[in-house]
């Protein structure tokens, strides 16, 4: 009778990996992503993966990808070394005895976990999951060059080409009447018929959110992405109830507590969830059920991860009964390459689904030592 396979290592990569053009968001211009890619090797040779991305390092959020490799191979793995590979739940129940927060590190190694459980029982990720209730998620695009002409060239081309049909826009970093300009400029181009929303990426104060939504809704935008600061909730709440346009909570949102939290406030029409947020897909199926139960949309966050990630993502959303809203799960297309021996499908404005064991993405090992970035120390250490 073979044994119960046990977690025997685990290793966390920085990889750096460009963007094919500058991508301008509220807080920060990033022109390349850095990925923590997670390998962990169970005593069956079963080698899962996960990643955990962030924006502009500690620019966007509280954890950046050094942090969060710290916190995998000094805190994370030796917690986990020796355990059973197959039960996922109780692992991370062990990891969260003994790490808070680090929700990033966390959503990285439950992903390989659930990736190996998956190739270990010959099931695809969803399946783990309880099963996908869509086999491909509808991709919006993110129009964030700075450049309007740039912009509406490369929407009306994705457009052309079935690659997406909604465009979200990225403003808050200049005055709001540069910002109501640029997007009425987008719309004129672009034409009615193409959904536009918007992502302020917290950058208003209330005053300024009040003006600014009203020309937003006058400009035809469908939806509004964290118009205030996260820490603002009552105020979010105040814009919710004022506007028609729907009020997303993003930053504000990161697991089932904060949806709960946000709902008792009525402080969204919708939540952006994202796995990396959450601590993972399993919490971030905990968060969706909160918001479900309160009747707030769900919409497929993103922080740009690669390829790996982003079917991570994929997984989880497919496994929401409901997603109203679609998803954003674009990261690995910004990208110029990638770690993977072949990247996501997207066709017909959909992300599609894999259905082979795991996440259905394979590792591309000489890819991740090219790109990783301690090769160069690497290579001075095999010379030396
Ligand atoms: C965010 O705040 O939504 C998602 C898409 C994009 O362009 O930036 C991210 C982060
Ligand atoms: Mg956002």
């Amino acid at each position: 009778m073979s044994s119960t396979p046990c977690i025997q290592s685990i290793d966390a990569v920085l990889v750096d990996l460009p963007t094919i053009r500058a991508h301008k968001l509220a807080m920060t211009t990033i022109s390349h992503q850095t990925l923590v890619i997670v390998r962990v090797t169970s005593s069956d040779g079963i080698v899962g993966i996960g990643e955990a991305t962030t924006i502009g390092g500690l620019a966007y959020g509280d954890q950046g990808p050094e942090s969060t490799k710290i916190t995998i191979d000094a805190y994370i793995a030796p917690v986990l070394k020796g355990i059973d590979a197959t039960n996922v739940n109780a692992a991370m129940q062990r990891v969260a005895a003994s790490v808070q927060g680090n929700s990033f590190a966390k959503s990285a190694v439950e992903t390989a976990l659930l990736d190996a459980q998956g190739k270990r029982l010959g099931l695809p990720v969803h399946a783990l999951l309880g099963g996908a209730f869509r086999t491909s998620l509808p991709v919006l695009w993110t129009l964030a060059s700075g450049n309007v002409g740039r912009d509406v060239e490369e929407a009306l081309a994705l457009v052309e080409s079935r690659r997406h049909r909604v465009f979200k826009l990225k403003i808050g970093s200049r005055d709001l009447s540069a910002d109501i300009a640029h997007v009425q400029a987008i719309r004129r181009g672009l034409g009615d018929e193409v959904m536009l929303t918007v992502d302020v990426n917290q950058a208003w104060d209330e005053a300024t959110a009040v003006r600014g939504i009203a020309a937003l809704e006058d400009a035809g935008v469908g939806l509004v992405e964290q118009p205030i600061s996260r820490r603002n909730r009552r105020g979010l709440a105040r814009l919710a109830a004022r506007f028609d346009v729907a009020i997303m909570a993003d930053e504000a949102v990161h697991d089932a507590g904060d949806a709960f939290d946000l709902a008792v406030d009525a402080a969204a029409d919708v939540y952006a969830l994202k796995i990396s947020q959450a601590g993972g897909l399993l919490p971030t199926l905990r968060a969706a059920a909160v918001a479900d139960a309160a009747g707030v949309g769900i919409y497929g966050g993103t922080l740009l991860e690669g390829s790996i990630g982003t079917i991570a993502a994929a997984h989880a959303f497919a496994a929401c009964p409901r997603l109203a809203w679609g998803t954003e799960l674009f990261g690995p297309l910004l990208l110029k390459d990638d770690v993977v021996v072949q990247r996501p499908t997207y066709s017909d404005f959909e992300l599609q689904l894999p259905d082979s064991p795991g996440l259905g993405v394979q590792l591309d090992t000489d890819k991740l030592d090219f790109y990783r970035r301690d090769r160069a120390s690497q290579s001075v250490a095999i010379t030396a």
